[in-house]
C-alpha cells in the first residue's frame, strides 16, 4: 500500500511540492489525474476515474459548477466533497481514504510527516518547523495573486490592474527570498534543504507559465514580469532556483518542464 494518495491534473507544479519531499524522504505517493483539460472528464473521487456515459447523463447529481481554473461542470461525490471541502485539486487521501487533505502545501507537509529517511524537511523542533510554515504561508499569499495573474490570462481577462497586483507581489515575494537567502547559509531556513525551498521552487514554476501567454502580455501592451533579467534584481533567490531546479530530486519534475517554458520564450522573441 502507497503511503498517499494525491488525484491532480497533471503535470501540476503544485503537486510536485509532494512528489520532490517524497524522492527525498522515501515517501510512496499513488498519483491519480490526466490532463489538466481531461479532468472534467473524471470523476472526482477517493476512486477517481473517467466518466462513463452513465456518469454524464443529464441531471447527474454529482454534476457542480467548477469555481475556479475549470470552466463548465465537474463531477465530484459526496464523498470528495466531504473530504475536500473545498473541492480543489490537489487533493490528498490517506491510504484508507479516510483523511482529505487539500491545499498543496499541507499535502508537501504530510509527506515530509510521513518521512521514512533522508533530509528532515519540516525541521527538527517547534521552532524551526513554524519558521518554514512562515515560508510556506507567504507562499501561498503570492501563489493567490499567481493564480488570479495566469487564469487573467488564459482566459483572456488580463488588465492593467490584475498585472499590477501580480507584479507587486512578484516583488514583494522575491524581495524576502532575496533577504531571507542573503544572509549566506544556502537554504531558506537554517543551514539544510526544507520544505520552504521546494514551495518556493514549485511557486516560481507555477509563475514560469507566464510564458505560454506572451503574445497575450504584448497585444496588452504589458511588460513580462519574470523576464529574463530577475537574476540582475535577485541574485542570491534566482540562483537558488536555478541551483535546486537542477538537483537530482527536482530535475524529474521540473527539467521538462522548464524545457517547454524555454522554447516558448524563445518562439516569441523571434
Ligand atoms: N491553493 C490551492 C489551490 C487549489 C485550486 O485552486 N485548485 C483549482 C484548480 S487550479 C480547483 O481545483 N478548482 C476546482 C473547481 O473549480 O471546482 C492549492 O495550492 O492546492
Amino acid at each position: 500500500m502507497t503511503d498517499l494518495r494525491i488525484f491532480s491534473y497533471m503535470p501540476n507544479p503544485r503537486i510536485w511540492k509532494a512528489t520532490i519531499a517524497a524522492r527525498l524522504c522515501g515517501v510512496e505517493l499513488d498519483l491519480r489525474g490526466a490532463k489538466p483539460g481531461e479532468l472534467g472528464g473524471w470523476l472526482w473521487d477517493f476512486d477517481a476515474r473517467p466518466l462513463t456515459d452513465e456518469d454524464r447523463e443529464l441531471g447527474n447529481p454529482l454534476a457542480r459548477q467548477s469555481r475556479t481554473g475549470f470552466s463548465g461542470q465537474l463531477y465530484k461525490t459526496d464523498a470528495f466533497l466531504a473530504a475536500h471541502p473545498f473541492g480543489t485539486v490537489p487533493a490528498a487521501f490517506s491510504p484508507d481514504g479516510g483523511v482529505g487533505i487539500f491545499e498543496s502545501n499541507s499535502i508537501a507537509r504530510t509527506v515530509a510527516r510521513l518521512r521514512r529517511h533522508g533530509p528532515k524537511l519540516y525541521g527538527d523542533d517547534a521552532y524551526t518547523a513554524a519558521r518554514i510554515d512562515s515560508f510556506l504561508d507567504v507562499s501561498l499569499v503570492f501563489a493567490r495573486d499567481g493564480q488570479n495573474y495566469l487564469l487573467a490570462l488564459n482566459g483572456g481577462a488580463i488588465d492593467a490592474h490584475i498585472h499590477g497586483q501580480a507584479a507587486k507581489a512578484f516583488d514583494i515575494y522575491l524581495n524576502g527570498m532575496e533577504a531571507a537567502l542573503s544572509a549566506g547559509r544556502g537554504y531558506l531556513v537554517g543551514n539544510d534543504l526544507t520544505l520552504a525551498d521546494i514551495v518556493f521552487v514549485a511557486e516560481l514554476c507555477s509563475f514560469a507559465r507566464e510564458a505560454v501567454h506572451l503574445e497575450r502580455l504584448v497585444e496588452h501592451e504589458l511588460p513580462t514580469i519574470f523576464h529574463d533579467n530577475v537574476a540582475a534584481d535577485f541574485p542570491a533567490a534566482m540562483s537558488h532556483f536555478e541551483n535546486l531546479c537542477a538537483h537530482e530530486a527536482f530535475a524529474p519534475d521540473i527539467a521538462p518542464f522548464m524545457e517547454k517554458i524555454e522554447r516558448r520564450r524563445e518562439a516569441a522573441v523571434k
